[in-house]
């Protein structure tokens, strides 16, 4: 394992709260990592930030007339607030309005223009006359040239992943004014992608092909096999980072090539916070950089990122970039412009206290491999009949049976039967396996490891029948519930990724000291003699007619 982790999760355009999508694919999982990595005592730093500049925020701002800066502000704080309250743990969540990211980003920009690794190329852009504005990006709309999609952007087809320029498009219209648009000269920097060529495919397919995810490593081949072309990273719009270098006024960066950066300008942020350095976490080989991302951000992080970070020479390159498919939303996909959306700030109020409910359900059906529909009946029943009935009824069940019968306090074990040492060496292995997992990005395969551990216990329960020994058999009541409890104390610590407020509700109930992914792989975790508190419930059952509310908002 590396020495320190820079583990990144996208920048969320600032256009709009932060939805169940968002979550699934980027944030829930990126903090699990992190805060399994954390538990095994490594060095993390966890960053993340508002994307506040491109189209995207341009045109809300147009649309709800007011100034982007309002809108920035705005979304940037429900944001950053109901991430907070979630608990995604972030190390620092930054701004790309900030000073320190624009200089950053300038910076980055005159090093590779001084260097020559920019091409200006002077040619005719989409202009729409009457908004007297050249169509760039979510600008314009029109036909996907690869699959016909009736609406994909200037720069992007969401439908089939491919990235774009605007004058692909075929029969492309104005996203301002619906107008179809002329021509117009203009001139821009362009990053040769062409150039990198060789050295993506030696990093990526020579050295990447076995732990790169098939999805990551399968659109990746297909850009390089379609072979690189020079990419713009200057815009004709006023809203964005300045072009820093002569011949770039009233010219703004990219938002693709300002916003990787802002991984960067985080790390700045929070070392200057933290009276620390921030460059071994960007340039020191013993860190493993990790981006958490969406299936539609892998091309600007597997070939455009990295192109400008080996242009700027000192910087590491991101060692996984575990992108995941899409979330549906009963069966339909997930849209901020079209309100078809869970959004994370009204879960939050609609269902206090259950942020892990929903953390867990969004892992235990997180779009992995293909996309994934997430449904509230499906939601209902993981939480009834997962959490429930088979986590917090087993810590339920051990907890009140200690108190019963020992008033709280751990009794010594006596000899153990060959079912006690199965659960036992069961116990044993799990924490490696389920680190194996989470190393490997299968974090669903991992909660479901987790909670198997749960259903041993409590089938563990159900056949050993303490409640029918304690009369005929004390001794070997103690030696089942301090084996009980080991696995208690266990899930105490494997939970902690997955579900960090219940993992510190248990460990707090347990009295446990902070949990440690090292030392749970060494039983006995909890000895003779210890005193537990009062048993509280973990979960508790979500009633149908809290569902029949989330179903109507969406007039299901
Ligand atoms: N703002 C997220 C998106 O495509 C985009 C990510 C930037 S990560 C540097 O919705
Ligand atoms: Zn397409």
């Amino acid at each position: 394992m590396s020495k320190r982790y820079t583990i990144t999760a996208a920048l969320p355009y600032t256009n709009g709260p932060i939805h169940i999508g968002h979550l699934a694919g980027v944030y829930v999982p990126a903090d699990i990592y992190a805060r399994y990595l954390r538990l095994c005592g490594k060095e993390v730093l966890f960053v993340c930030g508002s994307d506040e500049h491109g189209v995207a925020i341009s045109m809300k701002a147009k649309k709800e007339g007011v100034s982007p800066k309002e809108i920035i502000d705005k979304y940037h704080k429900i944001i950053r607030d109901s991430f907070d309250s979630f608990g995604i743990s972030f190390d620092y969540y930054g701004r790309t309005s900030s000073d320190i990211h624009r200089e950053t980003a300038q910076a980055f920009f005159r090093t590779m223009h001084d260097k020559g690794c920019f091409e200006t190329i002077t040619s005719e852009q989409l202009y729409d006359a009457k908004e007297d504005q050249f169509l760039a990006d979510r600008y314009v709309i029109g036909t996907c040239p690869k699959c016909n999609h009736p609406e994909a952007y200037g720069d992007q087809c969401e439908s089939c992943g491919s990235s774009l320029n605007a004058t692909d498009l075929i029969e492309p219209k104005s996203a301002l004014s619906g107008e179809t648009p002329s021509l117009k000269s203009t001139t821009h920097w362009y990053l040769p992608l062409d150039r990198y060529e060789t050295f993506l495919r030696e990093w990526i397919v020579e050295r990447h092909q076995k732990d790169w995810k098939p999805n990551v490593l399968g659109q990746v081949k297909s850009w390089l096999d379609d072979g690189l072309k020079p990419r713009a990273v200057t815009r004709d719009l006023s809203w964005g980072i300045p072009v820093p270098v002569e011949g770039g006024d009233q010219k703004v960066l990219y938002v693709w090539f300002d916003a990787p950066i802002g991984y960067v300008s985080a790390t700045k942020e929070w070392a200057a916070l933290n009276n620390t350095d921030w460059k071994p976490f960007w340039q020191d080989k013993d860190t493993q950089l990790v981006h958490f991302i969406g299936k539609d951000n892998i091309v600007f992080h597997c070939i455009i990122f990295p192109a400008v970070l080996q242009s700027m020479e000192d910087y590491i390159l991101p060692e996984n970039v575990p992108a995941n498919e899409f979330l549906n939303l009963e069966g339909r996909k997930l849209s901020t412009s079209k309100n078809w959306a869970v959004w994370l700030h009204e879960y939050l109020v609609d269902f206090p206290g259950k942020e892990d409910v929903l953390r867990y359900v969004l892992t235990a059906n997180a779009p992995e491999t293909k996309d994934n529909d997430f449904t509230w009946n499906d939601f209902q029943t993981r939480n009834n009949s997962e959490l429930v009935a088979i986590f917090g009824n087993f810590i339920n069940r051990v907890m009140v049976l200690m108190h019963k019968y020992y008033d709280g306090i751990v009794p010594q074990a006596n000899q153990l039967e060959e079912v006690d040492k199965e659960v036992l060496v069961k116990l044993a292995a799990a924490p490696e396996t389920i680190a194996n997992l989470l190393e490997q990005y299968k974090f669903r395969a991992a909660s479901q490891e987790m909670l198997q551990l749960a259903r041993m216990g409590n089938k563990y329960l159900a056949d050993e029948e303490p409640w029918k020994q304690i009369k005929i058999n004390p001794e070997r009541v103690a030696t089942i519930m301090s084996t009980a409890l080991q696995v208690a104390a266990s899930l105490a610590t494997l939970s902690a990724p997955f579900l960090p407020h219940t993992a510190a509700k248990l460990s707090a109930m347990m009295q446990l000291p902070p949990a440690d992914w090292n030392s749970v792989k060494e039983l006995p975790l909890i000895i003779h003699g210890h005193k537990l508190e009062k048993p509280s419930l973990l979960f508790d059952k979500i009633e149908d007619e809290s569902i029949q509310l989330q179903q109507e908002k969406l007039e299901l």
